[in-house]
């Protein structure tokens, strides 16, 4: 394990290699705990590095075996090695080879980063710095080489054996088991993007033609039996592929495709070049098994990671700071994907619900950062969504000023320019200030300045000027370490309304003709005012219109105004975010009451709201399922910003359902029938929009008449056809309790215990019940023979869920919860920092808690800085958060 070191990863101290490696022969014997490597490496002094600077290797853990320069064997005094460095102080400046051998333990290495082992397979994790754990090298991502991989192993075990690209050569060893494969990746690629499996895999095959005709084998390994259940990201593969080269003009590269899924994986997937590894949770699907979530899921990582061959592989990042310039980029191209695939409207508000989950509570506490980070101690805690999903806003957002086909030309030169280097994120933007003609260097203040911009406006009509008067304001509040916030760039997306809902011309001096016929207004400094002509009445505002910025917009309109914008603007995502600001209204108002000890106010206008989105839901069911879910509490604890006490956010927003429940029970109970599943599943956006509308009536009729409610969940979970029903059938008989849950958890038990992605669904939901046993209950399922702290994806799905979708539990007074999850971090920490350390950033909005619970939590971070032998990545994440 690393341990943590105190100098810090500084941007500022970016300097090139002091060496490059053109080509890199790597040879690996494996072996379940005693696999050899050697890599022999052609070097050459970077013109640009320090003249007479010494070789210096990184490492992590390893031990060397044998080294030889030229062919010749070194001796001890002719270098320095350590588990983590080998250094050589005198080698040629011209070209040389280094042949270093190693011997690594696959079977040890629990923290799944290098070579490890999932179940029987061999197989490799190196982002970020993982390679380092397999060979001593430049681990860093501006090190460009073209990789050769022998792989020998006994056939037994492992007779698939793959790495990065094309295959060379592949055969039997004389006189024994053994047998090799020889693969070669013609692309200079950095170490990160390495990869090797070996295994005993089922497969399957497809082929895909790209656009200038060539054929391209494709492959998908997976466990034996499970073969059908990855036809789904087969064909995600090829759509995904299909859709590169017609919006974005791009080409596959390689003869051959391979996905390899495997069920110990610290994240979601893995671009190696040409050999994605992906957590098996995003890949293996069937109808009885995944649910419609778990679909899109795949359809979107399945993209992702086909999408960084171009933005990651082809154009690689200089240093991990720019590691939005892959990450963010590829998010924006994979929501773009899924937004073609499926309904645009409903995949922007799901992407803006994930960023205000996480990314916003991120960005608001002590562990924000800027998009582009300038200091880190430990990079595996940088995976964030600031960098992943506010990048990606901010490309959208790019795309948005300079209008979309501005965008792409700038991507054509991106592409064009910066194929086959190490890019940085001002190379990115120049590119697009060239297509553009624009200055770009205030807009490159989004990825410098930590902290979310609060936009506010004020309106004021004058009605004998029949002028509207718009007032736009920024702010952004301190973060750690940023005291100085300036004013950004924010794309404010707007429409006017007359009462009767007829869209106005916009007319204003005060604005660019192209601002007014775009409807769109940028806001460059701390104030903007526009006065509006030719308003016949006071307007109803559409500000903000398919969320153009990532930004808070305060406040939120008049009730009275939402509903009429819930009911005609011709924005979806503004449609949305009025029922979402309405609830949240209601919810608080009940908050205001359970605090002064009155009576809970009614929400008649929302409740008369959604009975017209209930009734009307056969337009949209998918968009009507969206727009008819209250928010969570984590939305409420969010949106309070401070002194948060779950309880009663809870608490409100139950007696808010009820209401809801209450008055709408008639109508829901006809949505449920009427949106009952017709003919067999399929995961189209379609059938899913209908079962996620009849899920939201379920709950709905739940929330009226319990009774009633338990019944239809009953036979639903009995009868159902498929996993997103059993599932929303079986989240109704969890938050109505009593035996009927218990009877129906033990039921799916029984019924998926052979299927580890099934029973982790199993884990979640009960850990997710909100009510106080819950706590006792997921202590208990840490004893059960199914719960592991080695498999990643258990872990998360019974502490991760606790954790971040329990609030009520987790952050219970007497502390049980916060006690539960320190527990279960420093438990993990030495097997797997990685995942303790994202465990632990569960706390990341610690700071926002009433003030017995932010002691209680301050406690608990202190002791975890003050214990000794903490992995680097949790002592980091503990200590910042107390920052
Ligand atoms: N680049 C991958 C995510 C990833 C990052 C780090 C990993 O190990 C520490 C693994 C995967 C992606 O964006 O999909
Ligand atoms: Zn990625």
């Amino acid at each position: 394990m690393r341990h943590p070191s105190n100098v810090p990863v500084r941007l500022t101290d970016y300097r090139p290699a002091d060496f490059l490696i053109d080509s890199v022969a790597l040879d690996f014997r494996l072996d379940r705990t005693a696999t050899r490597v050697v890599a022999t490496l052609t070097l050459r002094r970077n013109p640009k590095g320090v003249p007479g600077a010494a070789l210096v290797l990184d490492g992590d853990e390893l031990t060397l075996v044998s080294l030889k320069l030229d062919g010749r064997a070194l001796g001890p005094q002719e270098y320095e090695a350590t588990p983590d460095r080998l250094t050589l102080s005198a080698v040629p400046d011209g070209p040389f080879t280094l042949e270093i051998e190693t011997r690594v333990d696959p079977t040890a290495n629990t923290q799944l980063s290098g070579l490890y082992r999932s179940g029987s397979a061999y197989c490799t994790q190196c982002e970020a710095e993982g390679f380092r754990r397999i060979t001593y090298f430049l681990d860093r991502p501006d090190v460009l080489s073209v990789y050769t991989t022998r792989i020998e192993a006994d056939e037994r075990e492992a007779p698939v054996l793959l790495a990065n690209g094309n295959p060379v050569e592949a055969g039997k060893i004389a006189g024994g088991s053994r047998h090799y494969a020889v693969w070669r990746d013609p692309f200079p690629k950095p170490s990160y993007l390495f990869a090797l499996v070996g295994g005993d895999l089922g497969v399957v095959r497809d082929s895909f033609t790209t656009m200038s005709g060539r054929e391209v084998a494709l492959a998908i390994y997976v466990e034996h039996g499970k073969e059908a259940r990855a036809e789904y990201a087969m064909d995600a593969l090829k759509r995904s592929m299909r859709w590169d080269e017609e919006k974005f003009g791009r080409e596959y590269d390689l003869d051959v495709f391979n996905i390899v899924a495997v069920s110990d994986f610290n994240m979601g997937a893995m671009e190696n070049k040409g050999l994605n590894v992906f957590n098996d949770k995003y890949v293996l699907a069937s109808p009885e098994t995944a649910t419609d979530g778990d679909y899109a899921g795949i359809e979107a990582v399945i993209a992702h990671e086909y999408f960084h061959n171009w933005t990651g592989n082809r154009i690689t990042c200089r240093d991990w700071f720019q590691l939005c310039l892959k990450e963010g980029l590829t998010v924006f191209r994979d929501h773009e994907f899924s937004a073609d695939m499926r309904s645009r409207p409903v995949q922007r508000i799901s992407e803006v619900r994930g960023l205000r989950l996480v990314q916003f509570p991120e960005d608001a506490g002590p562990l924000a950062h800027p998009v582009r980070p300038s200091v880190y101690h430990e990079i595996n805690n940088f995976y964030t969504s600031t960098v992943y999903e506010k990048g990606s806003e901010l490309v959208r957002m790019l795309r948005t000023l300079i209008g979309a086909e501005t965008f792409r030309r700038g991507m054509d030169i991106y592409f064009e320019r910066f194929d086959g280097t190490a890019a940085t994120v001002e190379d990115f933007l120049s590119c697009f200030a060239e297509a553009s003609g624009r200055d770009l260097s205030q807009f490159a203040l989004w990825y410098s300045q930590a902290g979310t911009p609060v936009l506010s406006s004020e309106g004021a009509y004058d009605p004998d000027a029949k002028t509207f008067t718009l007032t736009l304001k920024q702010e952004t509040r301190p973060t750690p370490g940023q005291t100085d916030k300036k004013p950004v760039v924010i794309p404010v997306a707007l429409a006017l309304f007359s009462e009767n809902g007829q869209k106005l011309d916009l007319a204003s001096r005060d604005a660019r003709p192209e601002e007014l016929s775009r409807g769109l207004v940028e806001l460059t400094g701390a104030e903007r005012r526009l006065t509006f002509e030719n308003v016949p009445s006071r307007p109803i505002v559409s500000l903000l219109r398919g969320f153009s910025a990532p930004v808070r917009l305060e406040p939120a309109p008049a009730s009275a105004d939402l509903e009429r914008q819930l009911a005609f603007d011709d924005d979806p995502f503004n449609r949305w975010q009025a029922a979402q600001s309405l609830a949240l209204r209601a919810i608080f108002a009940r908050v205001d009451a359970a605090r002064q000890g009155a009576a809970a106010p009614e929400a008649p206008g929302y409740v008369a709201a959604l009975r017209t989105l209930l009734v009307g839901a056969d337009a949209d069911p998918a968009f009507a399922a969206q727009a008819l879910s209250l928010p969570s509490v984590i939305d409420l604890a969010r949106e309070a910003g401070s002194d948060v006490d779950p309880d009663v956010h809870h608490a409100a927003r139950m007696g808010l359902r009820a209401e809801i429940g209450g008055a709408l029970r008639a109508d829901a109970e006809a949505a449920y029938a009427r949106f009952a599943d017709k003919g067999p599943y399929r995961p189209d956006a379609a059938g899913a929009g209908r079962r996620a509308l009849r899920a939201v009536a379920l709950d709905l009729v739940a929330a009226g008449d319990p009774q009633k409610g338990g019944a239809l969940a009953q036979e639903l979970f009995r009868n159902a056809g498929n996993m997103t029903d059993r599932l929303s059938a079986l989240t109704t008989l969890a938050l109505l309790g009593g035996d009927a849950r218990e009877a129906a958890f033990e039921s799916f038990y029984k019924q998926f215990a052979d299927d580890p992605l099934v029973l982790d669904k199993w884990f979640s939901l009960q850990a997710t019940i909100p009510e106080p046993a819950t706590t006792q209950r997921v202590i208990k399922l840490m004893s059960h023979p199914d719960f592991s702290l080695t498999n990643p994806n258990r872990l998360r799905a019974l502490i991760g869920a606790f954790a971040n979708a329990n609030l009520t539990c987790f952050h219970a007074l007497d502390g049980s919860g916060y006690d539960l999850l320190t527990r279960v971090v420093l438990d993990v920490d030495p097997r797997n920092p990685q995942v303790a350390a994202r465990l632990l950033s569960s706390l990341r909005a610690w700071r926002t808690l009433e003030a017995r619970r932010r002691a209680l939590v301050e406690a608990k971070l202190r002791d975890i800085v003050a214990r000794e032998g903490l992995s680097a990545d949790t002592r980091d994440i503990a200590t910042r958060a107390l920052a």
